[in-house]
């Protein structure tokens, strides 16, 4: 009898040493067996583990994972009823809409700037550069894209403003794209199984519920797994949001194993021929090691049971934190092969400008950005659009 149709005879609550008894090849036997116990020794531990705040970026910078502990009880993502006036806008503006206050940020002040400028000098150099610091484009990628506008102004010879921000706009649009070759998530190789990660609270949930539904919508057929078993609160948003997309979900009982989750939810993608598998996990893991075996556990039941899916790690990074994203995304890199990146919550923020560092020095490509909370508010991410969108 196959591995999987032994797997379907047992209860919805199995845990891990069942999946392990199961695999007949000893050394992934014992392997898989070490993980598990070691893993239970830290959720021991963890237990005692206070929650705290992620208050000061600067000094959360410098700490590891372990020390990033939830600032407080996030509001479960309300789904909010969808705009169906949004629908009919361009996609450019409804990511204009969606980026206010980021556009507020710098095309309004590159255009207050301009329009006070009299002459194409360093005073000017230094407001635009100025506005790109305040949008969180950091020092490097800031410094990057001024030096070659005043290269630009000197080769062309250029005196007229609106020429300025023309030019401006073409080297930031530039700076993006070379660090973002491919942002698209290949849906049409199917199954394919996506891997959503990332610190609790940073809106992995609700942009899985966002991606069901526009998979959905391109006539995939998309099962969603509820491998976040933290809490009874978790399984039953990931359900709300299935509902609302109206697509399958696989859940256990809270405090359930996350690999032993997966493993059913693979069986019954194959069973439902799935298109598209998308798996919740919990942000609670709070060391790096904790979170390495964890996902490594995950990865393993994958690799056994779907060896043939394509596979998508996204990590869910939240726009608002600034440059505590780039560290997170740092630490995430080092625990597992991430494929792309999910910026949340730009709609919430001026400082939307972090996609240049974090795109620079991260080497993974921006996917997909949230920008809002209904279900339609996630676009697809691509450079161009993006800088029109804060800039032009
Ligand atoms: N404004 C805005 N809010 C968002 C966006 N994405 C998520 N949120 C909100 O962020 C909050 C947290 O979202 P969740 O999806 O629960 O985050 P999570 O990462 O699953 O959190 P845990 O399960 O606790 O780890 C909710 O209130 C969401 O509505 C977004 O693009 N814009
Ligand atoms: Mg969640």
């Amino acid at each position: 009898m196959a591995f999987w149709d032994r797997f379907k005879k047992k209860k919805e609550n199995i845990d891990t040493d069942e999946i392990i008894e199961t695999i007949e090849d000893q050394e992934e036997k014992e392997e898989l067996k070490k993980d598990s116990e070691t893993l239970e020794e830290q959720n021991k531990m963890e237990e005692t583990i206070p929650e705290a705040g992620l208050e000061n970026q600067e000094a959360a910078a410098n700490e590891t994972l372990e020390e990033i502990q939830e600032e407080e009880e996030h509001s479960e993502g309300e789904i909010v009823e969808e705009d169906h006036e949004e629908k009919s806008l361009s996609f450019l503006d409804r990511l204009k809409n969606g980026l206010t206050k980021t556009r507020s940020n710098i095309a309004e002040k590159i255009d207050d700037i301009l329009a006070s400028t009299r002459s194409v000098d360093e005073d000017m150099m230094e407001e635009l550069e100025d506005t790109l610091i305040s949008a969180d484009l950091g020092m490097e990628s800031t410094m990057e894209i001024i030096d070659q506008l005043r290269d630009r102004i000197k080769r062309k010879n250029i005196k007229d403003p609106e020429t300025v921000k023309k030019e401006l706009i073409s080297i930031m649009k530039n700076e993006l794209t070379k660090n973002n070759l491919d942002s698209e998530i290949h849906i049409e190789n199917s199954p394919m199984i996506i891997l959503v990660v990332g610190v609790n609270g940073v809106g992995k949930t609700t942009t899985i519920g966002k991606m069901a539904y526009q998979y959905k919508e391109k006539g995939k057929n998309v099962l969603l797994v509820a491998a976040d078993t933290f809490r009874a609160a978790a399984i039953e948003q990931l359900t709300e949001w299935a509902n609302r997309a109206e697509v399958d979900i696989i859940s256990h009982k809270e405090g359930a194993d996350p690999a032993s989750v997966i493993f059913d939810g693979i069986a019954a993608a194959k069973n439902k021929n799935s298109d598209i598998i998308i798996c919740d996990t919990a942000g609670r893991l709070h060391n790096k090691k904790n979170l390495m075996n964890e996902l490594n556990k995950i990865h393993r039941v994958i690799e056994k049971e779907f060896p043939t899916a394509k596979k998508e790690v996204l990590l869910v990074l939240d726009g608002t934190t600034g440059q505590n994203a780039i560290f997170q995304a740092k630490e995430f890199k080092e625990a597992c092969e991430l494929t792309g990146i999910v910026i949340t919550k730009m709609d919430g923020t001026a400082k939307g400008g972090v996609i240049f560092p974090l795109q620079a020095q991260m080497e993974i490509p921006v996917k997909l950005i949230g920008i809002g909370e209904q279900i339609d508010n996630l676009v697809e991410f691509d450079s161009e659009a993006f800088v029109e969108a804060i800039v032009n």
